[in-house]
């Protein structure tokens, strides 16, 4: 890794040396001014009342340090960590709970833009929420999915729906812990009550806590967002696009929808290819629209309609400066308050779009589902307009790098034999024969104490390099799609001997883009179809896989760890920990957890030490599951991997 970089991303690492020379500032400058609150960073600030803040520092400021009401530091710390993850949770759950109301008014035709794309998908997931489908209209059983999953928001009793979906086994451990979610709200509502001053003050009671909300995320919010997505506009299929901050162009009215939740962004990519509005673009002097992503909005168009993607967290900034930018399209979560103070030095619009995330200095357009289209006609009209104002001030940047995106759980069971006999027998065999070491799920935000996607791309070449399947999400897709790693070529040129292998014989990265954070969910689902294939043990927490998020910053990366290792997985994060400043609650992360539920959460800041223990852990399961020992370039026997070619015969034969 170079040191003295701001970003292992080159294009932005440009325009980042080129805006110091401007005298602008970026995040990068703000983080190197303002550390870190070391009280707060460590989890042993309590400010849930006014006789505080209370600061548990100073020579006695172990575990018997008390706040002015005598909460000692496992509780701050413990009630810190719960506060964190009941964010996150309500964060992508009610991202999941808006999609859940447009599939709603889609099914009733209230929001007459929208359709249902995949009836295969709705279909399944009626079953699996037992709601009929024989004979009835797609809108007839979509109103019902969509009811289903609205009220599992505000569900008091019994237990989420989507809990089934887990092995039993893994269900029977969280019966016996008393950790299944009941509601959504409930869940997240209880969280708030428990932290709230004068309730609970029992360390342990506190973190199992935290490891029943998350569930409520992972197999709740997350989960149904996905679904309702997939149902909505179509579970992706590998697309080819390409990424980094040169994706925008020159001549052309440049567009960047940013944010979380792909609806409006969706109607804007249906506009944008519209011949009014491409005659408007041009009749304002450009040669027409173009439509470019950021952080979770640009995978979940990127991995359905191949829209190229600017980056992820930490490159919103950077993209209004490249002066190129005509309008910045935000909703929700990860808009960084800063992009409206460096859209003043160039002529870009940041427009809000929900009443949810307003800004000061940007311009609103409300989004309404009911005439969502038009409102996307308005906001590229609104950017057309703005052509005119472009200047010559900025850092212009053109390289891409080329990126294939969109391996859905679908998609993986399919390319594992294609509509006939797809399933994850060829994945579980050759993780039986060593061939596949294991996987890991590298996932999460940037964050600009650390140099951009450095440590997810030394982490995932060297994994790849061991052999070691690499899935993605979030903004550490966007990392290694700017990387120019996922794609097939990648596999030749850096994977190991049987990664390499498999990787040639399906056609695919050694590094998979699963989508955006609430897609974290697709890797719960991979993870249970793995089991349910048999081979790798009868729970998760059985498999050789290991979840990673290395430049995290926000409290949804921090729920969708604590779900991961509630569903049995080790889990590692990067930086420092938040519960630093409580040895009982590190032993209760590191001792109760694994003992009660199987997973573990570790916080590591050093890169190589995360390979080390990552590898110690998959190959520890490797062992514990009596599968061939793990030597590089020596297979045990498998089946042979149908090639593309095969594939399409045998489909062909089926026809
Ligand atoms: S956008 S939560 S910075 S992954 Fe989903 Fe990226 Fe983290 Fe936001």
């Amino acid at each position: 890794m170079e040191k003295n970089i701001k970003s292992a991303d080159l294009v932005a690492e440009e325009i980042i040396v080129w805006a110091k020379e401007q005298g602008m500032e970026t995040a990068f400058d703000r983080a190197e001014k303002l550390k870190p609150c070391p009280i707060g960073h460590t989890g042993a600030c309590c400010k849930i009342c006014f006789m505080g803040p209370c600061r548990l520092v100073g020579p006695d400021a172990e575990e018997n340090a008390a706040g002015v009401c005598g909460a000692t530091l496992p509780v701050v710390t413990a009630r810190n960590y719960l506060r964190m993850v009941a964010a996150g949770t309500a964060a992508h759950s009610d991202h999941a709970r808006d999609m859940a109301y447009t599939l709603l008014e889609a099914a009733t035709g209230e929001a007459p833009d929208f359709e249902i794309k995949d009836v295969e998908k709705l279909k399944k997931v009626a079953g699996i929420l037992d709601i009929p489908v024989e004979d009835r209209s797609k809108e007839d059983i979509a109103k019902e999915v969509a009811e289903t999953f609205i009220a599992q928001f505000g569900q008091q009793k019994g237990e989420i729906a989507y809990i089934k979906r887990a092995p039993k086994k893994r269900q029977e451990i969280w019966r016996k812990w008393g950790i299944v979610p009941r509601g959504i709200d409930r869940e997240i509502a209880e969280g708030m009550h428990r932290t709230n001053m004068g309730v609970d003050q029992d360390p342990e009671n506190l973190m199992m806590n935290a490891l029943k909300v998350s569930l409520a995320d992972g197999w709740g919010g997350c989960m149904f967002s996905t679904d309702v997505t997939d149902i909505l506009f179509g579970t992706p299929k590998p697309q080819k696009s390409t990424a980094s901050l040169g994706v925008m162009k020159e001549d052309e009215v440049n567009i960047i929808v940013h944010g979380h939740e792909p609806t409006l962004a969706e109607m804007i990519v249906d506009a944008s290819t519209e011949k009014e509005m491409i005659d408007y673009a041009k009749s304002k002097g450009a040669n027409g629209v173009n439509l470019v992503g950021m952080c979770c909005t640009a995978n979940e168009v990127l991995m359905r309609h191949g829209i190229p993607t600017a980056g992820g967290f930490l490159n919103q900034e950077l993209s209004v400066m490249t002066g190129l930018a005509e309008a910045i399209i935000v909703d929700v979560q990860c808009i960084m308050p800063a992009i409206t103070k460096v859209a003043e030095t160039f002529h870009t619009k940041v427009i809000t779009t929900s009443h949810k995330g307003k800004m000061m200095n940007a311009q609103h357009i409300q989004y309404d589902e009911h005439r969502a289209k038009d409102v996307a006609r308005e906001i590229i009209k609104t950017a057309a307009d703005n052509y005119k104002n472009r200047t010559t001030g900025g850092s212009r940047v053109t390289a891409t790098t080329p990126v294939v995106a969109g391996f859905s759980h679908e998609y993986i069971n399919y390319m594992q034999g294609g509509s006939y006999r797809g399933s994850f027998r060829p994945l579980n065999d050759a993780i039986m024969a060593g061939r596949i070491r294991g996987v890991v799920g590298i996932v999460g935000c940037n964050n600009p104490r650390i140099a951009q996607d450095s440590i997810h791309n030394y982490l995932a070449v060297e994994f790849i390099k061991n052999d070691v399947l690499v899935v993605s999400t979030g903004c550490g897709a966007a990392s290694f799609g700017k990387a120019g790693y996922m794609t097939p070529e990648t596999a030749y040129e850096l994977a190991g001997p049987g990664l390499r292998e498999v990787c040639e014989a399906i056609g695919i990265p050694p590094m998979l883009h699963l989508g955006a954070c609430v897609d974290n969910s697709r890797i719960l689902t991979i993870a249970t179809q793995m089991v349910e294939e048999g081979g790798l043990g009868d729970d998760i927490a059985d498999l050789p896989c290991v979840g990673i998020a290395p430049e995290w910053m926000s409290e949804k990366a921090l729920a969708i760890g604590t779900y991961f290792v509630a569903s049995g997985v080790y889990v590692i994060f990067g930086s420092e920990s938040p519960v630093e400043a409580s040895s009982v609650v590190k032993d209760i992360k590191k001792s109760l957890w694994p003992e009660r539920v199987g997973g573990k959460l570790d916080f590591i800041q050093d890169p190589k030490e995360i390979i080390e223990k990552t590898l110690k852990a998959i190959d520890g399961k490797r062992e514990e599951n009596k599968l061939k020992k793990y030597e590089p370039g020596k297979f045990g026997a498998e089946r042979v991997l149908l090639s593309m070619a095969d594939r399409r015969k045998l489909e062909k034969a089926g026809q």
